[in-house]
């Protein structure tokens, strides 16, 4: 099911923000319950708190583009997450034992007003919703994910960035006690990630605090981890603890140890492969055959317009 969405015309820098409709109907949750409606089923959205359960209804939300979304066991069952383990079918049991509630998050740097919050209270403040979004890794596979979640710039309009706030960098928690991964001296932990200013206040750029209704497992980033669609999954970091708004282009992990394979804006991008595979093709999880990839991983109408002027081929 393919619905109207915005023109990108009509995004301009200072209005670039999408009502929660608008949002809900660019990103698919109408979809879903609309077609859950003609089911005479009643939509779920993420008011049962608590573990994730597999309601049945569940598996009739499509993402916008009309893919269904992915099993929760295969979201959960199937991880990137170094800190516990290279292995991504390891990485679920390796996590069962890591709390992540509570869980607190520290916002500072060039802002007025910053600040340490608990999940808990961000999810007060903020009313996390459902957001059905695609995820693209940069090994070549796909899952479509209903997060539970909200937009990082309603965050950061309460801490103001100041006026020299050009980039936020984020990290990952450093504890090797609870990231055995992190003894692993090859890789320069934290784990950190960054965006330019005006990517952080994109509205689909997210802070997802659970998945199918439910809390967000361990292994998928809990307590609060950042989902930028329309990037490569690495640029998802995980489990964060800091979030800082600075005035230089932060380093990130991956780019530091391999620059010439993953660059800072990491944007999905079909006609740029990496330097060891092929990027216009991807397997989506579950399935078998590879489904071509989409520039901006789908969300071109919504965000190319960041990148105007901007060459595509250099600023991988
Ligand atoms: N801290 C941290 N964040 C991370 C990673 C990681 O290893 N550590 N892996 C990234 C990669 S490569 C991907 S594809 C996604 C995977 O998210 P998922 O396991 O929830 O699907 O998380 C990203 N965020
Ligand atoms: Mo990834």
């Amino acid at each position: 099911m393919i619905l109207p969405k915005i023109p990108s015309s009509e995004i301009t820098p200072k209005s670039s923000y999408l009502n929660r409709r608008d949002f809900i109907k660019s990103t698919g949750l109408l979809a879903g319950s609309m077609l859950l409606s003609a089911c005479g089923i009643s939509s779920t959205s993420q008011t049962n708190p608590g573990a994730p359960t597999s309601n049945p209804s569940i598996s009739l939300k499509t993402d916008e583009l009309g893919s269904p979304v992915n099993k929760l066991e295969e979201i959960a069952g199937y991880n990137n997450f170094y800190e516990f383990s290279t292995d991504k079918e390891s990485v679920a049991k390796l996590a069962s034992g890591f709390s992540t509630n509570p869980w607190l998050v520290e916002v500072f740097g060039k802002v007025n007003n910053p600040g340490t919050y608990s999940v808990d209270d961000l999810e007060k403040r903020f009313k996390p919703e459902e957001r059905i979004m695609r995820l693209r890794c940069v090994e070549a596979w796909s899952m479509v994910i209903p997060w539970v979640g909200f937009s990082l710039a309603d965050l950061l309009s309460v801490v103001e960035p100041t006026s020299d706030a050009a980039y936020v960098r984020f990290e990952t928690l450093y504890d090797p006690e609870v990231f055995p991964g992190q003894f692993d001296r090859r890789y320069p932990w934290p784990y950190q990630e960054g965006l330019r200013i005006d990517e952080a206040m994109h509205p689909l750029t997210t802070l997802a605090t659970g998945l199918y209704g439910g809390e967000l497992p361990a292994q998928n980033g809990g307590g609060i981890r950042l989902v930028v669609p329309w990037k490569y999954g690495f640029k998802s970091i995980k489990s964060i603890t800091r979030i800082e708004l600075v005035d230089y282009q932060p380093s990130t992990l991956w780019s530091s140890i391999a620059p010439n394979e993953y660059g800072f804006f990491a944007n999905v991008n079909p006609e740029v492969d990496h330097p060891r595979w092929s990027q216009s093709t991807e397997r989506r999880i579950g399935g078998f055959e590879r489904i071509p990839t989409l520039p901006f991983n789908g969300y071109a109408d919504q965000v190319a317009s960041l990148y105007q002027g901007m060459d595509l081929q250099k600023n991988y």
